[in-house]
């Protein structure tokens, strides 16, 4: 791993991924308007649409009788994730023959660091363009990657020039690259804090780059510094394995602070639900589950529960996590700002207890 400014990483991720392996299983569907995703009569999204499907302004998560309306000559089709989830593991088995330093994100996306290989004719592009062709060839799919010095240019530049781009950002040119995008690029900007953002007259992510952190803070909360360093095209964040990877979690700081048992149970199964598609993403179990609650007073305290099977699935996190709080709640009478659920223990678990753990981190 490496973390200096010369690195190769790549981002590469399939184009219309459900949408395009339904279409190369079946041809007839092929050039024709596909939406992957649930029926428009029991109110389903769109979870893939092909690029044909798009000129009619049709995108994920969209309802699918929206997208039926737009354009009434789609081909709805049901999702196949077991087809989806096979061709993932072999394209991450593709990626790791390539290096070892292979992040997957989803299913259909990774971050590979290349680094290491560079020497002579053998770059970070020359590389990229090999992968393309290597994946369309074995899959008869196509991706499109990033190239670039870093994570989130090589993320930003892979959806650039979608369906099968190749968009390579050379050493040095992180910035020209990056200031005249407009700021929905950057992960972690969404609808609502880019509509705050835009109001601001903040447009593009050299403006992000030119305010001071305290103006992005009161939209992005705690994400501004990191969101305000990758306009300014730093990011040396590294490329990290999923045998490196310790822990997933997902947490979120309350509107107000709350005691409420029905509010925080809420959050709780919501923060728990998004974990385990995390975990499904990744095809990861883990054996310990963790609660961290900010109390009103800022202290921070983690609970974790180690249980004899692996988890992954929604309501197995879900109950430990609820069991958790409802400890906590017995023995409290602090009100939280802020609730975070985890799972870790992916590979070897060695010390199995059943007991909770208690552990103060103070502030
Ligand atoms: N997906 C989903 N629901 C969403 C977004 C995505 O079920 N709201 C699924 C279906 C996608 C797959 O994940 O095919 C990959 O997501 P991407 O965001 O990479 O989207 P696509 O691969 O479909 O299209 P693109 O070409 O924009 O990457
Ligand atoms: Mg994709
Ligand atoms: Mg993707």
């Amino acid at each position: 791993m490496s973390l200096g400014e010369n690195r190769g990483i790549l981002h590469a991720d399939f184009d219309a991924f459900y949408a395009s392996v339904e279409q190369r299983d079946f041809p007839e569907l092929i050039n024709r308007p596909v939406a992957v995703g649930g029926s428009p009569r029991k109110r389903g999204v769109v979870a893939s649409a092909s690029y044909e499907a798009r000129k009619f302004g049709i995108k994920s998560a969209m309802p699918m009788s929206v997208a039926v309306r737009k354009c009434p000559e789609i081909v709805v089709v049901s999702p196949r994730f077991a087809v989806y989830k096979e061709v993932s593991s072999r394209v991450m088995k593709v990626f790791r023959d390539i290096t070892p330093l292979v992040e997957p994100l989803s299913l259909d996306e990774a971050y590979l660091d290349v680094t290491h290989l560079i020497v002579g004719n053998v770059t970070p592009p020359q590389i990229a363009k090999n992968l393309k062709g290597e994946v369309f060839s074995k899959f008869g799919l196509t991706i499109s990657i990033g190239v670039s010095t870093s994570k989130s240019v090589a993320k930003i530049a892979s959806g650039i020039n979608k369906p099968n781009g190749l968009t390579i950002v050379r050493p040095g040119n992180e910035i020209s690259f990056l200031h005249p995008l407009p700021i929905e690029v950057v992960w972690g900007i969404g609808p609502k804090s880019s509509a705050k953002l835009r109001e601001l007259s903040i447009y593009t992510v050299g403006d992000i780059a030119s305010q001071p952190t305290e103006t992005l803070s009161d939209i992005l909360g705690s994400n501004a510094t990191h969101i305000k360093s990758i306009s300014e095209g730093v990011d040396l964040r590294p490329v990290i394995t999923q045998r490196e990877r310790k822990s997933i979690s997902s947490e979120t700081t309350l509107l107000e602070d709350s005691a409420d048992p029905t509010d925080l149970n809420e959050i709780v199964m919501r923060l728990s639900g998004q974990v385990a598609d995390s975990l499904l993403k990744r095809d990861l179990r883990g054996s310990t589950v963790k609660l961290k609650l900010r109390r009103s007073d800022f202290t921070i305290l983690t609970r974790q529960k180690t249980l004899p099977e692996k988890v992954q699935i929604p309501s197995e996190i879900t109950e430990s996590a609820l069991e958790l709080l409802a400890y906590e709640l017995e023995h409290s009478n602090d009100k939280y700002r802020l609730i975070g659920v985890g799972v870790s223990g992916f590979s070897t678990a060695e010390s199995r207890h059943d007991e909770m753990q208690l552990r103060f981190e103070g502030f």
